[in-house]
């Protein structure tokens, strides 16, 4: 594989309403960012990636973006933004930019000027289509709720929202509209910034005929689309060659054979994309239902998109995000072995291959925070299916399902200190704080050194001093072992192993024969001995183990 900066990266996401507010109106912002950039740069992250600082009514929390070239008012100014950029470059840390243009909010002057009449200039910037007798044009449904079109008065056509009704998505088909979202994205990277991650990219080419779904769901009609890749390719060609950045595209609903055509390396169109097969195990229609999974569904879904991009293209790496609960709840164990199983996560995402992405808090094991009331869930997402489902269920069973899959869990406030709202801001939080903050904070983090935290910034460290981990082939270690994930990483004479137990019982793991790691150094570890009787390692709950063999 061809070395390039961003394979060899550690990114860090933010998301500014919930990371730090400096001047304490209840909402983080960029100059709350610019505080804590020695705190990044303390952990050793490359790259922040941003969540959208536009200019917003925040429908969907700033990915309904109604100015794209200006910063939203509760987050500063461009003034601070340039700061923020010039201060992150001082410290070698990149910035990404989310990019979020298969939509616009209903309030961005483009949709304004396409609503006034059929013949606006704006009109053809935006998926219009007449009503079908008398009703929506097609069975399309919102992500986030309901039908995907919201009918307009004024000229008798519905308008297409794959999301919100106030983020309205926009007509790739349009030429002039490709050409200002092009012009846009040169706005940012003239500034500086170092590459863009690319909102649900493989939505923005639609099916011109826009068929009813059938039992095949979206593919090819609103999926990965008739006209997804040329688009790419114009735009790798019009802006990304143009520039050293990286960019990720995420991407719903893409199978590694989507992915190839995505990020192969001689496609001349993404670096990476985020598939969701980890986050949507097991694949259910209703996210909210979340059910049990099996180790091995996990190692192959990791396997199979190792194998689906070998030599082909680069992965990445996360297990949350702002969209999803909390790691540690989801795939560890929050309570009484949180801080053994967040670093046994950890040590997976850190040494497989791929680009691994961090979430905010996530390196202090920040859990899911469990709001009893609907009143305090401010995301659109769990007050739609809260208002959908209400009428015909029982809250308290209603309620159950939200408090595990919201993604508000991912979006209360970065627990900084032990101090009154988590030292995230001093006037009430938009969001309120998880009450656990006087347990879990960053304050307590950088004091202990057996915390999450520095154990996150060695894994990041060795990361960057290990080629292997970065370049290295892997190849699994007793694969259908429901209890143990482990793994191999190979590149030229150099080779680690990883032995990672899954849960929170004590394991006897028998070493193949083939594997000598008596003699090989531990270079991490979640507990400070090791169990080890011939060929057979105890491992306690949430072990993790990297071995340098060679
Ligand atoms: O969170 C989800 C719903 O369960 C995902 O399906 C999510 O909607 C999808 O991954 C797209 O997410 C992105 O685009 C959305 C925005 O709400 C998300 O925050 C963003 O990450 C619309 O812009
Ligand atoms: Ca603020």
């Amino acid at each position: 594989m061809k070395k390039t900066w961003w394979k060899e990266a550690v990114v860090y996401q933010i998301y500014p309403s919930s990371f730090m507010d400096s001047n304490n109106d209840g909402v983080g912002d960029i100059k709350g960012v610019i505080q804590k950039l020695d705190y990044l740069k303390e952990l050793g992250i490359d790259v922040i990636w941003l969540s959208p600082v536009y200019k917003s009514p925040k429908d969907d929390n700033g990915y309904d973006i109604s100015d794209y070239e200006d910063i939203m008012d509760e987050f500063g100014t461009m003034k601070d933004f340039d700061e923020l950029l010039n201060e992150a470059h001082k410290r070698n840390i990149k910035i990404l930019m989310d990019l979020v243009v298969n939509h616009s909010s209903d309030e961005h002057k483009w949709f304004i000027e396409a609503k006034k009449s059929k013949d606006n200039k704006y009109r053809d910037y935006y998926m219009w289509a007449d009503p079908k007798d008398g009703k929506e044009p097609n069975n399309w449904g919102s992500f986030f709720g309901g039908s995907a079109w919201k009918y307009d008065e004024k000229s008798n056509q519905y308008y297409l929202h794959l999301f919100t009704k106030k983020q309205p998505d926009l007509n790739w088909e349009s030429e002039d509209m490709r050409k200002d979202i092009y012009s846009m994205m040169k706005f940012w990277l003239d500034k500086g910034v170092d590459g863009f991650r690319m909102d649900v990219c493989n939505l923005y080419s639609k099916a011109k005929d826009m068929l009813d779904i059938d039992e095949n769901g979206a593919e090819g009609l609103y999926m990965n689309g008739p006209r997804v890749h040329e688009y790419f390719k114009e735009m790798n060609k019009e802006v990304f060659s143009k520039y050293n950045i990286m960019t990720v595209g995420e991407t719903p609903g893409v199978s590694p054979k989507h992915a190839r055509d995505y990020v192969g390396e001689d496609r001349d169109e993404l670096n990476m994309l985020f598939h969701f097969e980890l986050m949507d195990l097991p694949n259910q229609s209703d996210k909210f239902y979340k059910k049990p999974y099996k180790l091995t569904d996990v190692k192959n879904i990791f396997m199979k998109w190792y194998n689906g991009l070998h030599n082909v293209g680069w992965n990445s790496l996360f297990m949350n995000n702002h969209d999803q609960p909390r790691m540690v709840s989801r795939f560890g164990n929050d309570k009484e072995y949180r801080v053994e199983s967040a670093k046994m996560l950890a040590t997976l995402i850190h040494t497989f291959s791929g680009t691994p992405y961090i979430y905010q808090g996530e390196e202090i094991g920040m859990t899911n925070v469990e709001f009893d009331n609907i009143k305090d869930y401010k995301d659109v997402e769990t007050l739609n299916y809260y208002n959908e489902k209400i009428v015909d269920e029982e809250e308290l069973e209603l309620m159950k399902r939200i408090k595990i899959t919201s993604r508000d869990n991912a979006r209360t406030p970065m627990q900084w200190d032990k101090s009154e709202n988590a030292g995230f801001t001093k006037a009430t939080p938009w969001i309120n704080v998880n009450p656990n903050y006087k347990e879990i904070n960053v304050e307590d983090s950088l004091k202990g050194k057996n915390s999450i935290f520095y154990y996150y910034k060695d894994l990041i460290n060795l990361r960057h001093e290990n080629d292997v981990i970065v370049y290295g082939d892997v190849e699994l270690i007793c694969g259908e072992d429901e209890n143990v994930f482990a793994y191999k990483r190979n590149l030229k004479n150099e080779e680690i192993i990883v032995i990672l137990n899954f849960y929170n019982n004590k394991i006897n793991f028998e070493i193949p024969a083939y594997l000598d790691i008596k003699e090989s150094q531990i270079m991490m570890s979640n507990y400070e001995d090791k169990i080890i009787k011939n060929n057979v390692i105890t491992l306690r709950p949430y072990e993790a183990i990297v071995y340098k063999v060679k």
